[in-house]
């Protein structure tokens, strides 16, 4: 028996209430894809098995580097994260799993943190491990850097928590490790460019190394922050270098926040995908840099541009990504924001299910440009917001989440079980 967050009744009250305005929608749009020669059964059949992790990071209320303006009821723990992330699960129907931030997330009992995951319907995603702070206790400190570290002793330290963090996903059914460290240089000659990629690679090796068969290493660039002059793992380049050169298995990650401003993501995302190399996605958006901002909220359509691209991919072989979500909520209800935001990525998944890639071929062999570019308008101006509303009906969940959410009034619940902590109003970026 799956623990339920939400009364499933409430759930069933609400539906019932939106279903008949559903199926007039649903049916409609039914037609009008058939028109296409689109089953509407397949698309939504489609959109119900589309999964996005949730970051176990994104469910307490974030910040930036001035300051974080606490919500209420945060969870305090993993449990309680766990807790919300069920609640997500339960209404929006498309985030089946978590990923863990350690030792953020690091469980005195990993068998009872497994468990305790489980009976709330969830598994858990890629692990993360944390390089880029120090943590209480620790020996040597990542100020200056951790893999790439100038100093041997610091990237040992490094190697070892990362292999620690292999071992403990192990436990609980994780299928892959994500590498971010922050190292690189905020002055010019403070750093040696190649020796410190030469250490990075040494060192992700050995990580690599610990790696067990079913697992997949990957690889996560990032432009800037916090070094603003140089970073070891810049660009899609580095990170292909990177993963190339440490092993099969060792994959890059794109987040959609971590290039410059105007940078084509969805060519770098076809580019690493020809060469094997695309492990998986951090799903965001930005307005000027890493903003951490709810997917779809800025730019939906290369949000959708980078979904023709996954879709064009796995219709050629067999692709299966690592999908999470990376955001934070500085001024919105974390649940709700990942609830809407899940939501707009199946959204931009499920559009790019539509383009007619025959025809789309058909115009970029006839160099038909117009008519190229209008094939992919044609399917991003469609409103599937119809599949979206069915598929989460058909898998249990609710017509309309965040609607139910409110009503549920779960956080009002929170906010009496989970007294805000003294040091609430304090750290900076999730
Ligand atoms: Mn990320």
């Amino acid at each position: 028996m799956t623990v339920q967050q939400i009364n499933p009744e409430q759930i069933n009250d609400a539906n019932n209430k939106a279903l008949q305005a559903l199926e007039l929608d649903y049916q409609h749009l039914a037609l009008r894809l058939a028109r296409d020669n689109i089953d509407i059964e397949t698309i939504t059949a489609d959109a119900q098995q589309f999964a996005v992790a949730l970051p176990s990071w994104g469910l307490g209320t974030g910040g930036t580097r001035f300051a974080r303006f606490p919500g209420q009821g945060e969870p305090r723990n993993i449990f309680e994260k766990i807790d919300d992330c069920a609640v997500v699960q339960q209404l929006a129907r498309a985030t089946p799993s978590v990923s863990l931030h350690i030792p953020w997330d690091t469980p005195t009992d990993a068998s009872e943190l497994r468990e305790y995951n489980s009976a709330r319907g969830l598994s858990f995603d890629a692990m993360n491990s944390n390089t880029f702070q120090d943590q209480v206790g620790q020996q040597h400190s990542y100020k200056y850097g951790s893999l790439s570290h100038s100093q041997e002793a610091v990237r040992q330290q490094a190697i070892e928590h990362n292999i620690e963090v292999i071992k403990l996903g192990e436990q609980l059914g994780s299928k892959a490790l994500t590498v971010w460290v922050g190292d690189g240089s905020n002055f010019p000659g403070q750093q040696h460019f190649s020796n410190s990629f030469a250490h990075y690679l040494e060192s992700a090796g050995e990580v690599y190394a610990a790696l067990p068969d079913d697992w997949s290493m990957l690889l996560e660039h990032k432009m800037f922050e916090p070094a603003f002059y140089s970073t070891v793992i810049q660009d899609w380049g580095s990170n292909y270098l990177a993963a190339k050169e440490i092993g099969e298995r060792c994959k890059c990650l794109v987040d959609l926040g971590h290039h410059a401003p105007n940078v084509n993501i969805e060519m770098i995302v076809s580019r690493l995908a020809q060469f094997g190399k695309l492990g998986g996605f951090h799903f965001n958006d930005s307005k000027y840099g890493d903003d951490d901002l709810d997917s779809g909220s800025i730019n939906p359509y290369q949000l959708f541009l980078v979904f023709n691209e996954l879709v064009d991919l796995q219709q050629q072989a067999s692709f299966a990504p690592f999908y999470m979500l990376d955001q934070s909520h500085n001024v919105t209800d974390p649940i709700e924001s990942l609830m809407y935001s899940a939501a707009e990525v199946q959204r931009a998944y499920v559009k790019a299910l539509l383009v007619d890639r025959e025809a789309l071929t058909n115009y970029q062999t006839d160099n038909d440009v117009l008519m190229a570019q209008g094939s992919l308008k044609a399917a991003y101006n469609l409103d599937v917001e119809p599949i979206l509303q069915m598929a989460r009906l058909r898998s249990g969940g609710a017509i309309n989440p965040i609607g139910v959410y409110r009503q549920s009034g779960y956080r009002a619940q929170c906010a009496k079980s989970r007294p805000a902590s003294s040091n609430s109003s304090s750290s900076g970026i999730v």
